[in-house]
């Protein structure tokens, strides 16, 4: 307590000491600068002009010094790119240099096109998201009594992607897409809900209850589409008020400013009759469905979002024409990289067998992997810094090393299939040798390229240990022939 007191006094003196000096220091200013005015004015005016000029360079100098410590960093600027929406301009000039790269990007363009269909048919889309089984069938069934819905206690029961249009009570023009549920058996179903969870206006994920791990995620990741988002539990008849209102609370303490309504959009209740005779009777009838908390919430986002649904739809749009683009761009690379490998695979071959003397060879192949590394990382367009791929090659040769004898085995049982090649010669066996490592360095390299998007040597030469044993036999059979063939030529 003593020691805090103290502290607190020696603060107090130094504060007073400061204030003592900054006194000072402002009058001496004062002091000198009226001291200088006065002797300034005596002097003709181009001495005072000399020195208002000099002041202002220096107020200059400062400023600019200023402004280059303080100026947003490069890495700044990028990253506040990564925030703001892609745009369109920016999509169709991404989209102009990968054609002229050769990519394929039909289905980017597609999804552009659907995109302008939907903006011209000015209606809006609202897409049910949930897992298998949740009720989504149901639930469009009980907005549209009239629709022709799939509905089944078996999961999986919707199997592609069905439009429903519905008149809001309002009078907007709404399409409401049923969508295979989430985790069905083959999972392959997921990525054509996603999709069009993306190409919706409002997203309505259905639950049954508190959410699953695999519901919070994909809940996650709607959210990160900024377009609005209804949470919708069905089955409420299920729960107590007093449990509904806890799985209120639960969902809304995970995702803020979420609008969540509990529904019931199916089920069958049980009904106890009494007959004239004075006996009961107990029968199971459906029960009607409860939705109107839904309808309300939807014609409430569609009033308060108005115009910048499209805007949020067009944006979410553009987000997965680009992942489109992407994976068409890393098809059209893996293509690409394929051809370079094999190119420099077949150069292996060749130099191991036109090596002049003893380790020639070895020279040869470590500038052809060098090569061929450039080559693969101008394509992945991924800057190759000569002491990674050095270190790449040191990496691959050290495991070469201690794995040849094995590796020139297996190359000499792949000649032995070809009979007639005669005494099998070192060269002969060195290209075959040399024929699988370069080929399984070259995927090791394109797809550490591809994953990570920067050479990395340690990923790469862990790659290629892993896979240099995988289907030695065929490969060595494969580069048995190239060889054959070349010696022969
Ligand atoms: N108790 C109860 N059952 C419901 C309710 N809504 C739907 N169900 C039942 O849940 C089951 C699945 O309903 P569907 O509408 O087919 O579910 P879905 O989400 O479309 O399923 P998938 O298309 O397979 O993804 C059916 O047996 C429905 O009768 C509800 O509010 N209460
Ligand atoms: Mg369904």
């Amino acid at each position: 307590m003593a020691v805090k007191r103290q502290l607190k006094i020696a603060m107090i003196a130094a504060l007073l000491l400061l204030l003592l000096l900054a006194i000072l220091l402002v009058t001496w200013v004062t002091g000198a600068f009226l001291q200088l005015v006065q002797q300034l004015d005596a002097q003709p005016a181009w001495v005072m002009l000399l020195y208002l000029a000099v002041i202002l360079l220096l107020l200059i100098v400062t400023a600019a010094a200023l402004w280059w410590l303080l100026r947003p960093s490069r890495k700044r600027l990028a990253e506040s790119a990564v925030e703001r929406p892609l745009t369109r301009e920016e999509l169709e000039k991404q989209l102009l240099q990968a054609q002229e790269q050769g990519v394929s990007t039909a289905r980017v363009e597609q999804e552009l096109k659907k995109l302008q269909h939907r903006q011209e048919a000015g209606v809006i889309h609202i897409a049910l998201f949930g897992e298998i089984s949740s009720g989504k069938s149901t639930l469009i069934k009980a907005l549209l009594p009239d629709a022709q819905v799939e509905i089944s206690a078996r999961g999986g029961s919707t199997r592609e992607i069905n439009e429903y249009h519905w008149q809001s009570a309002a009078g907007d023009e709404l399409v409401l897409t049923d969508m295979p549920g989430l985790n069905e058996a083959q999972g392959s179903l997921d990525q054509v809900a996603a999709d069009e969870a993306q190409r919706s206006h409002i997203v309505i994920f259905v639950t049954n209850g508190d959410l699953t791990r695999t519901e919070y995620d994909a809940m996650s990741w709607l959210q990160e589409l900024k377009k609005p988002l209804l949470l919708v539990i069905n089955k409420a008849e299920w729960f107590s008020g007093e449990d509904l209102q806890l799985l209120h609370d639960s969902i809304q303490a995970r995702f803020a400013d979420l609008v969540v309504v509990d529904v019931t959009a199916s089920g069958e209740e049980l009904v106890i009759r009494q007959l004239p005779d004075g006996s009961e009777e107990r029968v199971m009838r459906p029960r009607p469905p409860r939705v109107e908390r839904l309808a309300a919430a939807l014609q409430q986002i569609i009033d308060t979002h108005g115009l910048v649904l499209d805007e949020l739809r067009d944006s979410a749009v553009f987000v997965l024409a680009q992942n489109k683009l992407n994976i068409a761009i890393n098809e059209e690379r893996a293509v690409q990289a394929e051809k370079v490998v094999s190119t420099y695979t077949k150069r292996a071959v060749v130099g191991a067998m036109a090596a002049v003397a003893p380790g020639t060879d070895l020279l040869i192949q470590g500038f052809l992997a060098t090569r061929m590394i450039k080559a693969l990382s101008t394509l992945y367009e991924v800057p190759a810094r000569e002491a990674d791929t050095d270190l790449l090659i040191e990496l691959v040769q050290k495991h070469v090393g201690k794995t040849m004898t094995l590796i020139l085995a297996i190359a000499g049982n792949g000649l032995k299939a070809f009979p007639g090649v005669g005494t099998l010669t070192g060269g002969l066996l060195h290209a075959v040798a040399y024929g699988m490592i370069f080929n399984t360095l070259g995927h090791a390299v394109a797809s550490s390229l591809q994953s990570r998007g920067e050479l990395r040597p340690l990923v790469a030469s862990q790659l290629f240990k892993e896979h240099l044993g995988d289907d030695l036999e065929a490969s060595a059979r494969r580069y048995a022939k190239m060889a054959i063939k070349q010696l022969r030529d």
